[in-house]
């Protein structure tokens, strides 16, 4: 569009993200790109100090593996992530970021985040492997010495407020990236000679529990809508685990996490019969075998036998939180003065537990005269999500670390550089990285690290600037600012804006799509369960809206992003509904039943299932790979 600037920027690495992986890449990649005389460049779509999923900051860090105290090993921690992931894991990947995750913690310390210590000056655990921290603020600390590494000594650029749309591509190597501003006319053409996805996963794919009054409210962030998949798909990336979906257990309604109350506070939870369905339903997990008797009991199958009970009739299930806090509380009976005490240290830390990382549930407690201490509250599977960070596994294929392989692992996990994509040039990391799952906020961190270091030794090794077709620049600039044109060619069509027989709002296109993902994907209202036919009558319907997604209209720049946040969006759908058909079986069941095919089939499907989609023919290829063992 005529009033549109094009501003290209060039650089050798370029960051795209600015949450906790990508705040993890700009923390190494200035150490290696000054040793080496190059530039590091980071593009966030918000502002870093408060963007990405730790925009609220946190209680715990989830990954801490605490080597040097010789109670965890590596293996241990493979051991957990494989066992929790129904065998489909990793292991090179896993063991990675395990061996490295502990210096991150560290150095979130040294950066001034409080990590809670008991009186010995130990951290003090919400599990085995989760700390707990006072952080509210963490975000801005580790923001903060992201920024200072890249600023230092002008080594780099931070643009925030760019969205990033898509890749530039040269031939078969990334190139780059193209975005826009949200603030002022300008399109963004990013040149790099290496990229690092770490745009975080996606949430609002699938339709949320909260709609109407309560819309955007879920547990992951709204903000973050499948740029990493888009991104890596269009480049032409081998996915993988994008059946994997990820459904939270979470306090009901506003979304707090449980995990402080389960671990920490040792609470139990029970259904409107008081029967606690990790004890009434035990004989269910025999069903799972060998991950069904596996010690902490799979996520999937925790949420399963709570499910169990909400479609026999037995919810609403509830966290005894009053009770937890009684039981802990009991040991001090003895001494009134100590009792009290302890009652009121064990109030606060439940509501710090939310007012650091899901504010809006202290407010749901406030609003509804809920005193935890007293009385339980309710708690619900949530809506899918796709994050490759946490307990889901969806993202792109990467490869492994060289000394981490063992047998014919390095055959197919190892091309190269640690954690690049099947492109060359095109690294991921956190969320954007596939089947590491349990990563969480420290190991994302220290993915990134991992990730900018091998694409550093990536651009020093292929030091030649991206050759990049100018044609296919502005064509590609146009297609962006499509959306603005169409709203204002058609504008003055209807007298409602809402409403035109020749655009659709990005609004109105996020529904359908949440209804599609619902119904027939397995959403909430389908009680997470689908079938063949359901799946394809959803590819069907993709088709539809995809062609539709041509017709995305615009009036101002935070639309344009709406619009092409859910074009993201609705390339996650697609790669999740095609690898659910894939997967002939059920094999997480409270993340996705295949109600034609209810059982695990371990024989066949103890694989990977992968898809591609070819810029070059439109078409997606679906293949299996192999599960190797590393750490037998
Ligand atoms: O309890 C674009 N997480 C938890 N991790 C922990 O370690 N402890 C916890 O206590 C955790 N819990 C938790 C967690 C998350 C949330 C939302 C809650 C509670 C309420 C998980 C971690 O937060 C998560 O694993 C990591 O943050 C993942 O890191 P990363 O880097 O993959 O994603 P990000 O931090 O969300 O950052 C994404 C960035 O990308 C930007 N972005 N930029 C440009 N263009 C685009 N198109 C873009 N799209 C996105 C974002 O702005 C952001 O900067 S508990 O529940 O388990
Ligand atoms: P959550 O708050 O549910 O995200 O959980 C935080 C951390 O605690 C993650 O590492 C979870 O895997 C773990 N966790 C939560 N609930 C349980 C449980 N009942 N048993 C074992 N681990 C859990």
């Amino acid at each position: 569009m005529a009033n549109f600037e094009t501003v290209i920027v060039e650089t050798d690495l370029l960051i795209l993200g600015g949450g906790m992986a990508a705040c993890g890449a700009a923390v190494e990649a200035a150490h290696w790109a000054k040793q080496n005389g190059l530039k590091v460049t980071l593009v966030d779509k918000a502002a870093m100090d408060r963007s990405g999923a730790v925009a609220m900051g946190l209680s715990a860090i989830n990954q801490y593996v605490g080597l040097k105290d010789g109670t965890n090993s590596v293996k241990d921690y493979v051991d957990y992530v494989r066992n929790d992931l129904m065998g489909v894991t990793r292991e090179d990947l896993v063991a990675n970021i395990a061996r490295h995750v502990d210096s991150t913690v560290h150095l979130f310390e040294k950066w001034g985040l409080p990590i809670w210590k008991d009186a010995e000056g130990k951290y003090v655990h919400e599990g085995r492997w989760q700390l707990m921290i006072n952080g509210e603020s963490y975000k801005v600390v580790v923001s903060e010495a992201a920024k200072n590494a890249l600023l230092k000594d002008s080594l780099g650029e931070i643009f925030e407020r760019v969205f990033i749309v898509g890749p530039l591509m040269d031939g078969d190597r990334c190139a780059g990236a193209v975005g826009f501003s949200i603030r002022e006319n300008k399109v963004y053409v990013f040149k790099a000679k290496a990229t690092l996805a770490a745009m975080g996963g996606a949430v609002h794919v699938f339709k949320p529990r909260s709609s109407g009054e309560g819309m955007g409210r879920a547990w992951y962030p709204p903000w973050n809508s499948g740029s990493s998949a888009y991104f890596t798909m269009k480049a032409g990336a081998e996915m993988t685990c994008q059946e994997v979906r990820f459904i939270p257990v979470r306090f009901k309604d506003a979304y707090g996490p449980v995990g402080a109350w389960f671990l920490l506070f040792k609470s139990r939870a029970t259904n409107a019969m008081d029967g606690n369905y990790m004890v009434e339903r035990k004989a269910e997990l025999d069903n799972w075998l060998p991950y069904g008797r596996v010690k902490p009991v799979p996520a999937n199958l925790r949420n399963y036998l709570g499910m169990l009970d909400i479609m026999e009739g037995k919810g609403p299930l509830f966290m005894r939180t009053e009770e937890a806090i009684q039981k802990i509380a009991e040991t001090y009976k003895d001494d009134p003065k100590a009792y009290k005490k302890k009652m009121k240290d064990l109030e606060s830390e439940a509501w710090e537990d939310f007012l650091d990382m899901t504010i809006s549930q202290a407010l749901l407690w406030a609003g509804t005269n809920v005193q935890p201490e007293e009385k339980s509250s309710e708690i619900a599977p949530a809506e899918p999500y796709f994050i490759g960070s946490h307990s889901g596994a969806s993202g792109a294929w990467v490869s492994g670390p060289e000394d981490l392989q063992s047998g014919d692992s390095k055959n197919e996990y190892c091309w190269g550089y640690t954690n690049m994509s099947t492109v060359k040039g095109l690294f991921c990391a956190g969320d954007a990285s596939g089947a590491s799952s349990h990563k969480f906020s420290s190991g994302s961190h220290a993915e990134g690290r991992i990730a900018a270091k091998a694409a550093i030794k990536f651009i020093v090794d292929n030091n030649t600037a991206p050759n990049v077709d100018q044609a296919a620049v502005d064509a590609v600039a146009a297609e962006i600012l499509k959306p603005l044109e169409i709203y204002e060619t058609h504008k003055g069509e209807t007298t409602d804006p809402e409403i035109n027989p020749n655009y659709i709002r990005p609004r109105m296109f996020m529904f359908r799509l949440q209804k599609i993902m619902d119904e027939y994907a397995g959403g909430v209202s389908s009680q997470f369960t689908t079938n063949k036919a359901q799946l394809e009558r959803a590819l069907e319907l993709l088709e539809f809206l995809k062609e539709d997604s041509k017709k995305l209209a615009a009036p101002n720049l935070h639309e344009l992003m709406r619009c092409w946040e859910n074009i993201h969006r609705m390339w996650q759908a697609e790669a999740h509904v095609r690898t659910v058909l894939f997967r002939d079986e059920t094999r997480w069941p409270g993340y996705y039943f295949r109600a034609d095919k209810p059982k695990m089939d371990e024989e066949k499907w103890h694989v990977f299932a992968n898809c591609r989609f070819d810029p070059s023919t439109g078409d997606w290829e679906m293949r299996t790979r192999p599960i190797h063992r590393i750490f037998a």
